[in-house]
């Protein structure tokens, strides 16, 4: 077995993302097999539980206020609302369902509600997982209490390059909530967004800063920049998709015992990319016509892909 490190050095990770793209992805999937059934792939489906609105200025997101997008701007959704999206990602074949809320941090009027959702979720038989921005240690405790699972909260892209993206709030106010989520004994997720015009180095200090956690997150979810008219971030120039898969690789490589998973952007990703990030050790998926607010393949064409690939849907 590889060891579970914490210690992960910039020039470690460079020389990860710089080697020869057959080497880079035959040790991801050498260290995938001895944590992973390489043919299994875990699934979630997504939903947005309050849309648009969001006082945070992330230069990615359709959701900020700050940028004109064509978003509209919608209430918190009904717990019956929730309740029957989940019933339905679970019909088709999800395991897991994350809601998400465009907040800058949960308002605690609206605690009670979000709690009832993650029960009425879990009595489904789901898996829970919410992303609602930052939170206080109490709050994570109330999340933990009401049976959530995972909370997602990404570190989205390198230190360095974060002031670029998102000058709302800190670095440092993402690492405070994930140790807040974690000491609460909920499972992390935990990730970034490739292609938003940052180097090689941002990528390697991005998965430099996952890797030395205190603890691995459990999910680590890469995500490809979904370019949004109307975003700062609109018209940056594309990543090269092999960089995408190359970052996957390391971020396996780094986090051996963690769900990878490919995120956002699959719309924009050929089936034959996507087997090259399974093949570089990606093992969860988002699952359903919608992430929030853009789009993802049909659940369709995603069972016919699993299908040509011999790849199962984790239960
Ligand atoms: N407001 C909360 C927050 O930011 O933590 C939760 C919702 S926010 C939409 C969740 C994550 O979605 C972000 O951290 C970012 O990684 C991802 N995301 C948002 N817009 C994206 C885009 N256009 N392309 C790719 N990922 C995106
Ligand atoms: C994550 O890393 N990606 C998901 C989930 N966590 C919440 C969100 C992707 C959002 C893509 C853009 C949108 O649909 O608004
Ligand atoms: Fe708000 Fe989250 Fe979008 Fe940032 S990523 S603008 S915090 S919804």
């Amino acid at each position: 077995m590889t060891d579970i490190r914490h210690d992960w050095t910039r020039e470690e990770v460079l020389a990860l993302l710089e080697r020869p793209f057959n080497d880079l992805l035959f040790e991801a999937q050498r260290i995938h097999r001895q944590h992973f059934d390489p043919n299994r792939v875990q699934v979630s489906t997504l939903l947005s539980i309050k849309t648009g609105g969001c006082p945070e200025d992330c230069g990615y997101c359709s959701q900020s206020a700050h940028h004109r997008t064509d978003l509209e701007r919608e209430r918190l959704l009904e717990i019956d609302e929730v309740v029957r999206a989940a019933q339905a990602a679970r019909d088709k074949g999800a395991s897991r369902f994350c809601m998400g809320a465009a907040w800058r941090s949960p308002h605690d009027r609206d605690f009670e509600h979000i709690e009832t959702m993650v029960r009425e979720v879990k009595a489904l038989g789901m898996e829970t997982c919410m992303t609602l921005g930052m939170l206080r240690p109490e709050q994570a405790h109330r999340l933990k209490a009401a049976g959530l699972d995972y909370y997602n909260h990404n570190l989205d892209t390198s230190p360095e390059y974060y002031g670029e993206v998102v000058t709302t709030r800190t670095y440092q106010d993402r690492l405070d909530t994930l140790s807040y989520v974690r000491d609460a004994g909920i499972k992390v997720c935990c990730g970034g967004i490739l292609g938003m015009g940052e180097s090689e180095a941002d990528r390697a200090s991005l998965l430099q800063q996952l890797a030395n956690l205190p603890a691995h997150p459990e999910s680590v979810p890469i995500n490809l920049l979904v370019q949004v008219e109307g975003t700062p971030l609109h018209g940056v120039e594309p990543l090269d998709p092999l960089d995408f898969v190359r970052t996957i690789a390391a971020a396996r490589i780094m986090m051996p015992a963690s769900w990878v998973r490919l995120s956002a952007g699959r719309t924009d990703m050929s089936d034959e990319l996507q087997a090259l990030c399974f093949l570089a050790g990606a093992n969860s998926i988002f699952y359903g016509e919608r992430l929030l607010t853009t789009d993802n393949p049909d659940a369709d064409h995603d069972r016919a892909l699993f299908a040509r690939l011999g790849i199962d849907a984790l239960q």
